[in-house]
């Protein structure tokens, strides 16, 4: 190891850049270290000195832009685009999560070949998105800078993929510096090892991303092994009459039925009572779709009192996040009970056009829902094809699910937004129900219709 690489170490390790204790990610796991390298912009010097190294590094290779990525590489970024003559172009953080909108900050009529620039690598599955984006986009991505190489193999996965990985240092060269220096243990550097060849470098900081399924989950998955449909009935219509007249003639294509309580204008307590008695007899869930988005003390009235009384007969229900965790929490104070499963369904991303939700708020509601699975069995969701789906997919832990709506036998929209995928295209990308309302209940035949929703989902989800 040169010099210039120890001496950027120990000043990373005097700054607090790296630790050694034991930290838990955002995945859920338990890490023996943590690398914190957005602390580097604060010491001038140790900045200063970290982008010389970029530099060096940077013109060796060929390449026509910069492309920093937030937020913690974007100095370094700058720096090198600067130093080197080459355009600067930035990856949009708070991104849209699918569908138009720039991903880029710069000249956007700028193309070619790019060098990301990023602090870190862990398992290379974020540099993998971040490449085919900017492939997407038009733009050569072959080649990666970053900082910190604390992969466990990433290299010859990201090579598969047409991705060369350039790193200052590497969490091997960090760990046997400061061993050597005497401020780390041997028995930790064990500890570190055998933590960082535990990681995958195919499943990204998703390596722990799996939760147990809760016994409303468990429910619903015997329900559709058992009636072999994983078809949600979105049953929107505003007559009590026309409600249960589709339901009972449905009833046994389906895995639940989706209410939203307060469109019935002939509403009484007994609807929901025979609402209640043809579940049981028909083997169906239900599923209020309230989408509870206030604090928790106000949803606790929502979901227990007024004149639905909703946590009396549905199964489970929907709900957004943007009020924080409290939402959720007040809508089940006191944890799962395992007398009656009932859990939410999160709004993580959704159907309707120029929806304000963002990458990064997806993501944020998964790791809530993670966090919070006893009361979570999953995330409604959709995106703008199969492997857009694919991606969202595989940010939910195994042990959840996905529900999509906005789903019709045809691509299509309706003229408030809606946007419509088919069935296929959903459980091909990733989903493991479907929602669907008007596809059906405004058929001809809403049963027949079910039927033809019922057989197309389930023969994509079955082969799968
Ligand atoms: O993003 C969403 C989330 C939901 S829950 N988009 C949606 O359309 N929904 C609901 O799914 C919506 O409230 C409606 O009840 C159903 C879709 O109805 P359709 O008639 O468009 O199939």
């Amino acid at each position: 190891m040169n010099n210039k690489k120890k001496d950027f170490i120990r000043g990373l390790y005097e700054i607090g850049a790296v630790k050694f204790g034991s930290f838990t990610l955002k995945s859920g796991l338990e890490s023996p270290f943590y690398l914190d390298l957005r602390k580097v912009i604060s010491y001038p010097k140790l900045h200063a000195f970290m982008c010389e190294m970029l530099i060096e590094k940077a013109a060796e290779l060929s390449f026509d832009i910069v492309m920093g990525i937030p937020y913690t590489a974007l100095p370094s970024a700058a720096s090198i685009a600067e130093k080197l003559e080459k355009p600067l172009l930035m990856l949009r953080k708070e991104k849209k999560a699918y569908g138009a909108g720039g991903i880029i900050v710069g000249d956007q009529e700028l193309k070619g070949r790019c060098l990301i620039v990023d602090d870190l690598i862990t398992t290379g599955s974020s540099k993998f998105e971040t490449a085919d984006s900017l492939r997407a986009e038009g733009f050569e991505a072959s080649d990666i800078l970053v900082v910190v190489d604390r992969s466990a193999g990433a290299e010859a996965e990201l090579k598969a993929r047409g991705l060369e990985l350039y790193s200052l240092i590497s969490l091997d060269e960090i760990v046997d510096l400061l061993c050597a220096d005497g401020s780390l243990k041997i028995e930790k550097v064990e500890e570190i090892r055998a933590f960082t060849s535990g990681l995958s470098a195919v499943v990204p900081a998703e390596a722990g991303n799996k939760v147990e399924a809760n016994p409303l989950t468990l429910k619903l998955l015997e329900v559709m092994k058992r009636k072999e449909t994983n078809l949600i009935l979105s049953l929107d219509t505003e007559d009590a009459g026309e409600f249960f007249s589709i339901l009972e003639a449905s009833a046994d294509k389906i895995a639940m039925v989706k209410t939203h309580i307060d469109i019935i204008k002939d509403f009484t307590p007994d609807f929901t009572r025979r609402l209640v008695k043809l579940a049981g007899e028909k083997d169906f869930l239900i599923f209020e779709d309230r989408k509870f988005a206030d604090i928790g003390n106000t949803v606790k009235h929502q979901f227990y009192g007024g004149i639905y009384n909703i946590a009396d007969w549905a199964d489970c229900v929907t709900s957004h996040l943007i009020a924080g965790e409290g939402t959720v929490k007040g809508l089940f104070p006191n944890g799962a009970n395992p007398d009656r499963p009932q859990a939410a369904f999160l709004l993580a991303r959704m159907s309707s056009k120029g929806n304000l939700i963002t990458e990064d708020y997806s993501r944020r509601v998964i790791d809530a829902g993670r966090g919070s699975s006893s009361i979570v069995s999953g995330y409604i969701g959709h995106g703008s094809d199969v492997d857009d789906i694919k991606k969202f997919r595989a940010m939910i832990p195994e042990g959840q699910l996905l529900l999509m709506p906005g789903v019709k036998l045809e691509r299509g929209s309706d003229k408030l937004g809606q946007q419509y995928l088919t069935a296929e295209e959903a459980i091909a990308g990733g989903a493991d129900c479907i929602i669907v309302g008007r596809g059906i209940i405004e058929a001809e035949n809403p049963a027949e219709t079910a039927e033809i929703y019922r057989q197309r989902a389930w023969t994509v989800y079955e082969n799968k």
